[in-house]
């Protein structure tokens, strides 16, 4: 058994099947799953049952698991019921309604169906890939069109509020980290003099032709599920940070994960760059679903959902690193500092592609 997970979480997520009577899950065996930055992710394979994708919540990130909670099944339900189309995985029950599970720690868990046709890639391999999850996250936010966005909680306040997380950055920068601050000169000073995208967003934030939607505030490739029958995509996953949200982010983060020649570990920065056929592909892909949806501003605006959100992924990791790592788990110590000079340099190559291809600026 892994020691990391009790194993009374285990035993109430196999305790009860709705309108089934009770029986025997037999043995039981945990394997950690996913590379997720924040939850700690797990398949739990029961013998006499079915299996089940368990998460230990982090609540440290995510402090009110309750609201967590509320917005997935709130999501699922409204997906069924009101035949979007779309497929969200089930929420296990541990109870009649029950889904939140607090062990004896006060940690709390949750579980899922474990799609078991699906797996999940870490990295597009070709633009069809990158075109598919692009699709899936629009088709996602559009089904929710009609759905009253104040029905979710902001899970984490202001994730995406370019304006708070910039707060945050000069917070950091205030504070007392002499050795730190030093060394990420090179970057914050760059950072400083882009807070045009600051200003950016204020103006979204401000404007009502920038309506809240239903957002998934983690658009990658990693969080969706692809069949390995067919090869197609079969649902998006991880949809804690689903919460009324702005136009760019999903797309934003789409163009981040997908468009960018490496991840956010690489440091071979002088050879980061934006892969033309995959940011068009990116684009072409979401724009096509949601133009339906989108209003003059938002088309009008579209291409700068990249350079906003990979500006504020790298406010993030730099504010991580000046603040001695609390947020991101990292691997070695300028770990942050590097993501954030990495995400600093796709930014500059974002702005000279959208200069060069579109003649588009923000
Ligand atoms: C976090 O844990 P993961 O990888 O799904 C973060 C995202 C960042 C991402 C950067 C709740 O997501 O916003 O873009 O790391 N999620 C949270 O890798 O902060
Ligand atoms: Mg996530």
């Amino acid at each position: 058994m892994n020691p990391n997970v009790p194993q009374e979480v285990i035993d109430a997520f196999n305790s009860y099947t709705p309108g089934l009577p009770y029986h025997e899950a037999g043995t039981t065996t945990v394997a950690v799953i996913g590379d997720g930055l924040i939850n700690n992710t797990y398949k739990v394979t029961c013998e006499l049952k079915t299996n089940f994708l368990l998460q230990k919540i982090n609540t440290q990130v995510f402090k009110n698991p309750a609201q967590v909670q509320h917005n997935c099944t709130y999501l699922s339900t409204y997906a069924e019921m009101e035949f979007t189309g779309i497929r969200i995985p089930y929420i296990r029950e541990f109870a009649k309604e029950q889904s939140l599970y607090k062990d004896k720690n006060g940690d709390f868990w949750r579980a899922f169906e474990f799609v078991e046709d699906g797996y999940s890639i870490s990295i597009a391999q070709n633009p069809q890939q990158a075109k598919a999850t692009a699709i899936c996250f629009a088709k996602f936010s559009a089904a929710f069109d009609d759905m009253n966005v104040d029905q979710l909680f902001e899970t984490i306040p202001n994730f995406h509020n370019l304006n708070y997380r910039y707060q945050q950055f000069e917070d950091a920068l205030q504070s007392n980290v002499a050795e730190r601050k030093a060394k990420a000169h090179v970057i914050t000073e760059d950072l400083i003099s882009r807070n045009k995208y600051k200003k950016m967003y204020d103006e979204i934030a401000n404007y009502a032709d920038f309506p809240q939607r239903v957002v998934h505030h983690d658009a990658k490739i990693s969080n969706v599920l692809f069949s390995k029958k067919t090869g197609k995509v079969i649902c998006p996953v991880d949809l804690d940070t689903t919460m009324p949200g702005y136009f760019f982010s999903d797309p934003g983060d789409l163009i981040r994960s997908m468009a960018c020649s490496a991840d956010e570990n690489s440091i071979d920065f002088k050879n980061l760059h934006i892969r033309k056929e995959y940011y068009q592909a990116i684009t072409d892909g979401y724009y096509a679903v949601m133009e339906k949806s989108f209003t003059t501003a938002e088309k009008k605006h579209f291409h700068c959902s990249g350079l906003l959100i990979i500006y504020m992924q790298a406010l993030r990791f730099i504010t991580d690193y000046l603040n001695g790592d609390i947020y991101y788990k990292t691997k070695y110590a300028e770990h942050n500092f590097d993501r954030a000079m990495n995400q600093l340099c796709l930014l500059k190559s974002l702005e000279n592609f959208l200069e060069k291809e579109y003649r588009f600026s923000c």
